[in-house]
């Protein structure tokens, strides 16, 4: 026995939250919707888990950061999706999936039936486990993915405090935490196997500006180098983790930010998968024509770089989500989705962006002493990937432009001197 749907979202995170707003905004009728998630609560918008989560003085907590607040839009709480007629499956695993039936098996034991699937499952965070390191289930070490992530780490942070943290990987978490550490006035060092934080997208010079302001701030970084295994006291109790150079760092608490893995395990075999994640078309359709994928387990084409990419970033989420919906509801009027990568981030009084790709030749610009600087990465004579950090707002839509128009480069050291005014005029 079960209920059946005309659309169900399988996921109930930010690309959950986006696509129930799109279908309601284009009109779905009451009862025709469902999200099914393992999370108690509504979507939400994950990115706050790293900032506003986790400041010490007046902390973000729901609902005040349901989606679609992060860009601006009415927040869906649990009453509007009630007044919206649609069902909200909350704490609910999806246990198994049947694309040829169209039916999903729940942990509790329903069936759902479908007409039209959207998953919407995102990812995990991968364990220390899968790295051969044991003891990543102790009491302070903590990953962040979820809000029960969240609450666990805001209380490990609030029994560590003045005390020593230790952040193992030099990405998006690691650099986010890290901040947020030092203003719970934690002392943190953070350990990466890489040459520089953010390896996969700064470049040396962007990279050490940003670890001489973490430095300032207190933080140490250990690179080139990672975790083998934790010491423990007598009563399992971290007391520090020891590295494969052979340095032991003392350790009240242990945050791991090591990657992710997409969420696909139930349709494999079942879907076409690519580079990690369900592969789908311009329309968020994926091989199985009743199933779309939207979201971090979304592998799409990127239609500026000619390239199908999975993407791991909430704007990506919310405009993939946005897409299946008007492709599903208005096919006729809906074109390939054609976006433009954006990546940023917010830590202390810094803030980022990131547009296009980061292939090709550097050029850096600005004051890299001063608070505003930036790159343009340069492809085959195109400007195919911009930077800017402590931009303005006008400042931030003209890079994103001129990474969207690809405007042909014939002298780098000419654009290496124009710098900003490059985007600005153009
Ligand atoms: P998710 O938001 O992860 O949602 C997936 C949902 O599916 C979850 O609710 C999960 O419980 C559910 N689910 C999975 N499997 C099942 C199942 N079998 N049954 C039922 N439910 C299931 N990106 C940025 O661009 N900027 C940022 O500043 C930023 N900050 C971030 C901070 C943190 C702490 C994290 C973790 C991520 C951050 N990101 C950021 C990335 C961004 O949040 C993700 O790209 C975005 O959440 C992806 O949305 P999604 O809906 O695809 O996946
Ligand atoms: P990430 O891919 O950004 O960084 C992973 C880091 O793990 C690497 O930089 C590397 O330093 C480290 N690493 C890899 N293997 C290791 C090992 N064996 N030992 C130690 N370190 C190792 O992933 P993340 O930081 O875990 O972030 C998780 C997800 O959350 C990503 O999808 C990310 O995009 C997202 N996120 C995004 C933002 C943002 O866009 N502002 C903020 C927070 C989280
Ligand atoms: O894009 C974002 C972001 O960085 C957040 O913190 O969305 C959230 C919301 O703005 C939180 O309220």
């Amino acid at each position: 026995m079960g209920r059946a749907f005309v659309y169900v979202i399988l996921g109930g995170g930010v690309a959950a939250g986006y696509t129930a707003h799109e279908f309601v905004k284009r009109g779905v009728e009451h009862g025709e919707l469902c999200i099914i998630s393992e999370e108690p609560v509504a979507p939400y918008e994950r990115p706050a888990l790293s900032k506003g989560y986790l400041l010490p003085e007046d902390p973000a907590r729901l609902p005040a950061f349901h989606c679609c607040v992060g860009t601006n839009e009415e927040r869906l709480t649990p009453k509007w999706y009630k007044e919206h007629g649609i069902e909200l499956v909350l704490g609910t695993r999806v246990k198994s999936a049947d694309v040829r039936r169209k039916t999903l098996l729940t942990a509790t034991g329903e069936t759902i039936t479908y007409k039209i699937l959207l998953v919407a499952t995102g990812a995990r965070a991968l364990k220390l486990e899968e790295f051969g390191v044991k003891g990543s289930d102790a009491e302070s070490v903590c990953y962040l993915r979820d809000l029960a992530d969240a609450n666990r780490l805001v209380n490990v942070m609030q029994s560590s405090s003045g005390g020593n943290a230790v952040v193992i990987g030099g990405g998006y978490i690691g650099m986010e935490c890290a901040a947020s550490l030092v203003i719970n006035k934690i002392n943190v060092t953070m350990v990466f196997p890489e040459a520089h934080c953010m390896a996969r997208l700064f470049t040396p010079k962007i990279a050490s500006y940003y670890e001489e302001y973490y430095q300032a701030k207190g933080v140490k970084f250990v690179k080139g180098t990672v975790l083998t295994s934790f010491d423990f006291d007598s009563n399992q109790k971290i007391t520090a983790v020891n590295l494969r150079d052979g340095t032991k760092l003392p350790a009240d608490m242990v945050i791991v930010g090591i990657g992710i893995r997409p969420n696909t395990s139930l349709f494999e075999g079942q879907l076409t998968l690519e580079k990690g994640g369900i592969k789908v078309n311009g329309r968020m359709q994926s091989s199985n024509s009743s199933v779309y994928a939207v979201g971090d387990v979304a592998t799409f084409p990127v239609k500026i770089s000619g390239e199908t990419r999975r993407l791991e970033h909430v704007d990506s989420a919310r405009k993939s989500a946005r897409h299946a919906v008007a492709a599903i509801m208005e096919p006729e009027k809906t074109t390939d989705f054609d976006y433009l990568p954006f990546f940023y981030s917010r830590v202390f009084a810094l803030s980022w962006q990131f547009y296009g790709d980061s292939t090709g030749d550097v050029i850096h610009f600005g004051d890299f002493l001063g608070n505003s600087f930036g790159a343009y990465w340069v492809n085959n004579g195109h400007v195919v990937g911009s930077f800017l950090e402590g931009g303005t707002k006008e400042e931030y839509e003209a890079i994103a432009k001129i990474t969207r128009l690809k405007p042909e480069i014939e002298d780098l050291t000419d654009l290496e001197t124009q710098g900003l005014r490059f985007a600005l005029t153009l």
